[in-house]
């Protein structure tokens, strides 16, 4: 009996694991352990014997449980003691930085433009920003000798030693994508045409490279009386208010009659403010499509007419934003972006107000 404990009082103050541990169980004080088979034979003793074993046997299988309980605990407490040295964690370390980006004014802007026009039926066209010269000129009855073609006011592309094909241009105006538009849809067509265009000009109101809006609305019956009330319409839901216009005789080589619109404002302390006041602010070009434009189109001037107008998207930011700077637009300066971005959650939709 003192071997027995011996054995496995030491075996289970040995066992690596839970499973170790139920196999010594099994094989002590299972049915067939061998405690229990010692039991068994207290059955073949005489009284006296019986009486002197009996008390012991029972008392190793006490001992032996209780040793396996003891372990067991044991066990448990050194698996939780492992996990929690490995688990560490440490809550009090600063979290990771998140790097969040935000709309650029243009970008949101553009989106603004955008919906308004959409919800008047008009579609969104794009293009190359690397235009030809019939494209961005000829088709737009903009003749050779124009000044717009120097190189005073175009980048030119240079062409290849020997290919004396006319240079292609960075597109001056969004208005070659209207050109293709015409040619692939023909007429009735309503499209703006938002995007990227250069002029070789840079000082505190003009940037190399800029951004445009054009509209073009071609039908049976399209009069200078629809261009108003669009106009009207989009900058009153444009600005969140209603913004009176004003339209002046002007020249442009692609619309007759041609008209420059103002939009009322009023100057205080050196800044603007629209839809309120007695001045004018110059905003935008527009005008009927000239004959001539029509036909570069692929479009007959005898069944189709119909408007046309240029806005600047980054003015109209300006405007909108109180951004004084045009230049600082495209600085990348991440102290810029942050203030004047925009969340990518802040989505411009007409019933949000814009
Ligand atoms: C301006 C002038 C304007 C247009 C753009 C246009 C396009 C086609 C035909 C006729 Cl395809 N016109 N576009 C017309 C008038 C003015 O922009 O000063 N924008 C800031």
């Amino acid at each position: 009996m003192d071997d027995l404990r011996e054995k496995y009082l030491t075996a289970i103050a040995g066992a690596g694991d839970e499973a170790a541990l139920e196999e010594l169980r099994l094989a002590a004080v299972g049915k067939k352990g061998e405690v229990s088979l010692k039991m068994r034979e207290l059955g073949k003793m005489t009284p006296e014997e019986r009486q002197v074993a009996g008390p012991k046997l029972n008392a190793l299988k006490d001992e032996i449980n209780s040793a396996l309980s003891a372990k067991k605990v044991a066990l448990e407490d050194a698996a939780l003691e492992a996990r929690l040295a490995d688990e560490w964690l440490d809550v009090t370390l600063p979290a990771r930085e998140r790097p969040r980006g935000t709309i650029h004014p243009v970008s949101q802007v553009t989106e603004e433009v955008t919906a308004i026009l959409a919800d008047m039926g008009f579609a969104v066209a794009e293009g190359p920003q690397i235009e030809d010269d019939w494209h961005n000129f000829d088709a737009l009855n903009i003749p050779s000798h124009h000044p717009a073609r120097t190189e005073m006011d175009t980048f030119y592309m240079a062409r290849a030693e020997g290919d004396d094909r006319a240079p292609n241009v960075l597109r001056t105006h969004t208005s070659p994508v209207q050109i293709r538009s015409m040619l692939d849809q023909g007429a009735p067509i309503r499209i703006i045409c938002p995007g990227r265009v250069y002029r070789a000009d840079y000082d505190q109101t003009h940037t190399p490279m800029f951004h445009q809006v054009e509209g073009l609305a071609i039908d049976r019956d399209i009069s200078m009386a629809n261009l108003k009330w669009v106009l009207e319409e989009f900058f009153s839901a444009f600005f969140g208010k209603p913004v009176k216009t004003r339209f002046r005789a002007s020249h442009f080589p692609f619309t007759e009659p041609s008209a420059e619109v103002d939009i009322q404002c009023s100057w205080e302390g050196g800044a603007v403010k629209v839809g309120e006041g007695d001045d004018w602010l110059e905003v935008l070009g527009s005008g009927m499509v000239h004959p001539k434009v029509l036909e570069a189109g692929g479009i007959d001037p005898a069944e189709w007419q119909g408007f046309a107008f240029g806005i600047g998207i980054d003015r109209l930011a300006m405007l909108k934003y109180g951004i004084p700077d045009l230049r600082a637009f495209f600085d990348s300066d991440l102290r810029w972006l942050r203030h004047y971005g925009f969340s990518a959650l802040q989505v411009p939709t007409l019933h949000g107000g814009l």
